[in-house]
């Protein structure tokens, strides 16, 4: 299909990919689904209040962190409450009317904007920060309301077909032609986007509103040799050797991370040394 028909399939399809039920063929189509009122709404209060009271607690306390992409997620040290929620099944009905029986969990973080981070995030995709298989899907529960004016995420449907593409960091976005449909769409807390991780997305800055939580879960079938927890079905994950340690870190004997790492030391030896010489 050519770029200009894959655009306007997509901006034909803008008011079908926004719904209080989910279309598994107009996701498969799009990348891109908004499920309105998904979370019910006696869980949704609990977990706003646990959250609540999360950030206002010393474990909440948000750390110094090197950058953008750590500042905006927190991962570790959550109450129990909420680190159990990506199980619940608001969340693998819909994992699992896209990958089956048995569903299996990648990652799972919260995405926060509020006075620790409140900038923008890069057009990106997120496979290239993956591994294992590349059908894999986030799962977006927004747990307080999520606006472009508080640093909602931002999606270009339908570029989920163009692939991984071969390396990670910023994508320009004059790569699209123009007029591509950008969907940035405002979710009521309980709404939940669903988004391919091959689909380029980002988001803009905190302007004003609540403070931005949304729910980052990753789903995908457990049968890929990623997964860190099997959430329905059954499959046999023990010797998952993609699910050890931080994204397969480990299987290489030498990388381009792990190049990186030795060109940075050398450039940090050679800045030590120049600056005792000038002592
Ligand atoms: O939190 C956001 O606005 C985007 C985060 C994101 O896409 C990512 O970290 O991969
Ligand atoms: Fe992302």
């Amino acid at each position: 299909m050519k770029v200009d028909q894959l655009k306007n399939d997509m901006l034909a399809s803008l008011s079908v990919m926004d719904s209080s039920v989910f279309d598994i063929d107009v996701f498969k189509k799009t990348g891109l689904f908004i499920v309105r009122d998904a979370i019910p709404d006696n869980k949704l209060h609990r977990w706003q209040n646990a959250w609540e009271e999360y950030a206002n607690s010393e474990e909440g306390e948000r750390k110094e962190a090197e950058d953008n992409y750590s500042k905006v997620e927190i991962k570790t040290n959550l109450p129990d409450l909420l680190d159990g929620i990506h199980r619940d099944e608001c969340f693998v009905d819909l994992a699992e009317e896209i990958f089956g029986n048995p569903v299996g969990l990648f990652n799972k973080r919260f995405v926060v904007k509020d006075a620790f981070y409140n900038g923008e995030v890069f057009l990106h995709q997120d496979t290239c920060y993956q591994c294992g298989l590349v059908e894999k899907a986030s799962l977006f529960g927004a747990i307080f309301d999520m606006t472009p004016d508080n640093g909602g995420l931002k999606f270009y449907p339908g570029t989920h077909r163009f692939g991984y593409l071969g390396d990670a960091g910023q994508i320009k976005e004059t790569t699209l032609p123009d007029d591509w449909p950008i969907v940035a769409p405002s979710l009521r807390a309980g709404d939940i986007a669903i988004m391919n991780s091959l689909l380029w997305h980002g988001s803009p800055a905190y302007k004003a509103g609540h403070y931005r939580v949304v729910a980052d879960f990753v789903y995908q079938s457990a049968r890929d040799y990623s997964t860190v927890e099997v959430l329905r079905g059954n499959e046999d994950i023990e010797n998952n050797f993609l699910n050890q340690g931080d994204k397969g870190a480990g299987i290489f004997q030498r990388s381009r991370v792990s190049r990186l790492i030795e060109l940075q030391k050398i450039v940090d030896d050679a800045l030590r040394n120049e600056q005792e010489d000038a002592e």
